[in-house]
């Protein structure tokens, strides 16, 4: 509990709900020969708490169609944004959409609700290497949304160089020039890897050893944006950004000039997955959404509209190879085996945010 109120002292808490603003997938058709869904609770509504621009209005849409449960949706733009507002929301999330390394913190403190795994048939859609992770084992509380890294991406009109390392991106020549998400814990991760200090290492002489390296880095940043850094760079408000790699992919989708790049020094690999709080009211409705978006149509759909790397692997088999292909969404073997996931780090979470946020006012 410390850490998370610690968290909880320092996160942002005065942001508005924001509805997803990415390009809509057209409502799905149900399959006919879908089996009968078991039934929900008896009240016909159901509170989401997820990540802005993760999932598309149009499948909260189809759900309600289907069901007849009404589903309302608020965003959050980084995790210890969501574990503010769960920690001052009383109880009025049913759904929540944290990374691998807050599950496993949500579980220390028997914050989250065991999910009937009965109620998840669709489960046996998940590749097998993205189940039973060491951050919940036997998926008891979290079922598998969307994995992905971050990533940088150059304009390669506005950049000739040959961009491989984070080092490579934060030079001098490119100040103001940057958009970087707008993560602690991300950006702290990023000086560690550049130092060839491992990403979960976090102690207090560690943040002492990077701190000189965001010193320099953090002033050099023109956009700090964790809901949608793709658009500083279509605008051409910036040249290089180090983004969400469903981000990278929707740029090289929108122009060949976007070029990804998977940062040689080694990146974050992050699980985000559906949990549900403890104090969740619609427990069965949350089991009716995880079941419903798991399966493989409306995972295409998700897909499409946010084009993460799908841990589903039936929806990998409705994409189109273009949509496989993206190197930003599916990274290559030898690319995840240099990715590593954040573990829960206690305490030192709230120092992680000290570090930024004084280096982003300097
Ligand atoms: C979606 C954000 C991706 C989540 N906008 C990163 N954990």
């Amino acid at each position: 509990m410390i850490a998370f109120l610690a968290v909880l002292a320092l996160a942002n808490c005065g942001k508005a709900p924001q509805p997803p603003t990415a390009s809509q997938p057209a409502t799905p058709t149900p399959t006919p020969t879908q089996a009968a869904e078991p039934a929900g609770d008896a009240d016909k509504n159901l509170n989401i708490f997820c990540w802005s621009e993760y999932i598309p209005q149009a499948i909260v849409d189809a759900f309600t169609k289907e069901t007849g449960i009404k589903v309302s949706v608020e965003t959050y733009a980084s995790n210890e944004e969501m574990l503010a507002k769960l920690f001052a929301g009383g109880g009025t999330y049913d759904l929540i959409q944290p990374s691998e390394y807050v599950i496993e913190g949500l579980i220390k403190e028997n914050m989250l609700t065991p999910i009937d795994r009965q109620a998840i048939p669709n489960m046996k859609n998940i590749a097998p290497e993205f189940t039973s992770m060491s951050f919940d084992p036997g998926n008891k509380y979290s079922i598998p949304y969307m994995a992905g890294t971050v990533g940088i991406v150059v304009n390669t009109e506005l950049v000739q160089d040959d961009i491989k390392t984070y080092n490579d991106v934060f030079q001098e020549k490119f100040r103001k020039n940057i958009v970087v998400l707008d993560d602690a814990r991300e950006i702290v991760s990023w000086g560690f890897e550049s130092m060839g200090i491992p990403i979960n290492e976090v102690s207090d002489e560690n943040l002492e050893k990077v701190r000189p390296v965001l010193e320099k880095w953090l002033p050099l940043v023109k956009v700090f944006d964790s809901d949608s850094p793709k658009t500083a760079l279509l605008n051409g408000d910036v040249a290089l950004g180090v983004v969400w790699a469903g981000e990278g992919a929707i740029l090289l989708n929108e122009d060949k000039k976007f070029k990804w790049v998977v940062p040689a020094e080694g990146a974050h690999l992050f699980v985000d997955s559906l949990a549900i709080p403890k104090s969740a009211k619609h427990v069965k409705n949350a089991e009716l959404f995880i079941n419903f978006i798991l399966r493989p149509d409306i995972s295409a759909k998700v897909s499409e509209a946010f084009p993460y790397l799908n841990p589903n692997v039936a929806a990998r088999e409705l994409l189109t190879p273009a949509q496989r292909n993206n190197p930003a969404s599916f990274p290559t073997a030898d690319q995840l085996a240099n990715m590593q996931t954040f573990k829960d780090i206690g305490e030192q979470a709230t120092k992680i945010d000290e570090l930024v946020t004084s280096l982003k006012a300097q």
